[in-house]
């Protein structure tokens, strides 16, 4: 929700060190490249208190500045105690003093550059600068350019499942906390008692929840805006031996412990580094859940990922960003692409095209529930979605308008060439009972009746969205337009669909 009425962020996130007044010329013309509504960009812990106590908030200054300008709204992304498991981020005055905050100790006696959840100095002295941050925000910010915040980034701790410190050892010795035996619904005990060999990984995630959830929930005390936790993700599909991912952070198999852990914390949200459909889709399904809002701030930047937005709009997603798109010159590849330069934006700006005059109005419907989507499996494997129970659509890919390529009058027609990256897909929602939004890119979309009665597509209007975000018609489409599916192309195309029997 930004300003009372739901909202879609079309988003793309800036590279690791964009965060400086230089670097901004080189962000901006990205995100409107890209057509984006919301840029996520770091603010470092280091930057705003060099020298404890003593805060400098020129870079936030410019920002909120250059938002407006640009009118875009702000992502803020608060690296501080953990950037990717190490302390990187912080002030050199945290980050060389192992005595004042001191690191982990993995299993093996190992000290890491990782900090330790379990010293009350560095949850304070994080947390003051974090409420520092907000009331900056609260005092500059009143027409909410910002509308979200990350606390940390991607917590959690490599080749460590969690801190064997003295201090830790003794916490992890002693009883799981009763919120957390009542909402994991089980016996109370140690944590080897309730958890088993689950129970060090159960425990971290715990630890950095608790410490991740007091300082959004003293940020929050200050300025109320939704609050979310990004995740360096697991397999999704088989367990992965702790040591070798992020262990503690909001892996899917911890999900459950960190909504009990942090319930200062909107929404735990995976960051995608999976060029696979059935990866993403079943990610998808993991982190969207009725307790948690969908969201994904990180996605590769290569072609891709791009025709991910639709199984994420699909989920009700309420935002999508590639990571690492400007031209600041990095670029992440293998996670993403091996250069970032126009090209590269385009794969996702057409998209973002077509989606960025309905992102209010598709917010809206998305909020109702009536949504789906999909994004080109590999192959440009068909599939039929149910909407509802009395209609379906199949969505098929690599027709020519007219016919289809499974006709056998059509066998000698050229074939449609093949697609290296799949790039298609498909968005629809429900309007009325027998009513619906479309809109897509290069998809072929055929509806049907769930139960095989006789029916037809009565009417398919084309129209847009102007900019109060009204419905302008444009046309009707009839005859070949509609007689072989709906073929979505890569014009922005919306259409309003209405299905009847007969
Ligand atoms: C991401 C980004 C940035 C399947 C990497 C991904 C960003 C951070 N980390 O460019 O550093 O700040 O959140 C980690 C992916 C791990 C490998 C997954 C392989």
């Amino acid at each position: 929700m930004v300003d009372g009425k739901p909202f879609l962020m079309l988003g793309v996130q800036a590279n690791n060190a964009a965060n400086y007044p230089s670097q901004m010329p080189k962000v901006w013309p990205a995100v409107k490249a890209l057509h984006a509504n919301t840029l996520e960009i770091p603010i470092a812990w280091e930057q705003i208190e060099p020298v404890e106590g003593k805060f400098d908030f020129s870079y936030l200054d410019l920002l909120l500045k250059q938002a407006r300008e640009n009118d875009t709204k702000l992502v803020i992304l608060w690296f501080a105690t953990w950037k990717n498991n190490g302390p990187q981020y912080a002030p050199e005055w945290v980050k060389l003093d192992n005595k004042r905050f001191p690191r982990l100790i993995n299993g093996k006696g190992e000290v890491k550059n990782s900090l330790s959840p379990h010293f009350r100095a560095t949850l304070e002295a994080d947390k003051k600068a974090f409420v520092e941050l907000m009331r900056f925000i609260k005092a500059n910010d009143p027409d909410h350019t910002v509308i979200m915040v990350q606390p940390e980034n991607e917590v959690g701790a490599y080749s460590a499942v969690r801190d064997y410190s003295p201090t830790a050892q003794k916490i992890f010795n002693g009883p799981v906390p009763k919120e957390l035996v009542k909402a994991m619904n089980r016996k109370p005990g140690t944590w080897k008692d309730v958890f088993g060999k689950d129970a060090d990984e159960f425990f971290y995630a715990w630890s950095i929840g608790r410490y991740v959830d007091e300082i959004a929930a003293a940020g929050k005390q200050v300025l109320p805006l939704p609050m979310y936790v990004n995740a360096a993700l697991r397999d999704p599909f088989n367990d992965q031996d702790p040591f070798t991912y992020s262990s503690g952070g909001p892996t899917w198999n911890v999900l459950d412990v960190w909504k009990a852990a942090a319930p200062s914390i909107d929404a735990l949200a995976p960051d995608i580094y999976m060029r696979e459909s059935e990866k993403v889709r079943k990610t998808l399904e993991q982190y969207g859940r009725p307790d948690n809002a969908l969201f994904v701030p990180e996605i590769g930047s290569d072609k891709a990922y791009a025709r991910y937005i639709y199984d994420v709009l699909g989920h009700q997603g309420i935002g999508f960003a590639p990571f690492g798109l400007d031209f600041t010159g990095y670029s992440n590849y293998p996670l993403g692409a091996k250069t970032v330069d126009a090209k590269t934006l385009e794969n996702f700006a057409v998209h973002y095209r077509l989606l960025s005059p309905m992102a209010r109005e598709w917010a809206r419907l998305s909020y109702e529930g009536k949504v789906w989507g999909v994004g080109e499996q590999e192959g440009g494997k068909p599939e039929t979605i149910d909407l509802g129970g009395r209609w379906n659509v199949r969505v098929t890919y690599g027709e020519w308008q007219f016919g289809s390529i499974e006709a056998p009058w059509m066998a000698k027609a050229e074939k449609q060439p093949d697609r290296e990256i799949p790039d298609a897909g498909a968005l629809i929602a429900q309007l009325s009972p027998d009513e619906f939004l479309v809109t897509g890119y290069r998809a072929r979309l055929t509806f049907g009746s769930a139960k095989g009665e006789r029916f037809m597509v009565s009417r398919v209007e084309e129209g847009h969205f102007d900019e109060a975000g009204q419905w302008v018609f444009d046309r009707v489409w009839n005859g070949d337009q509609v007689d072989y599916g709906l073929n979505l192309t890569t014009l922005p195309q919306i259409l309003k669909v209405k299905l009847a029997t007969y």
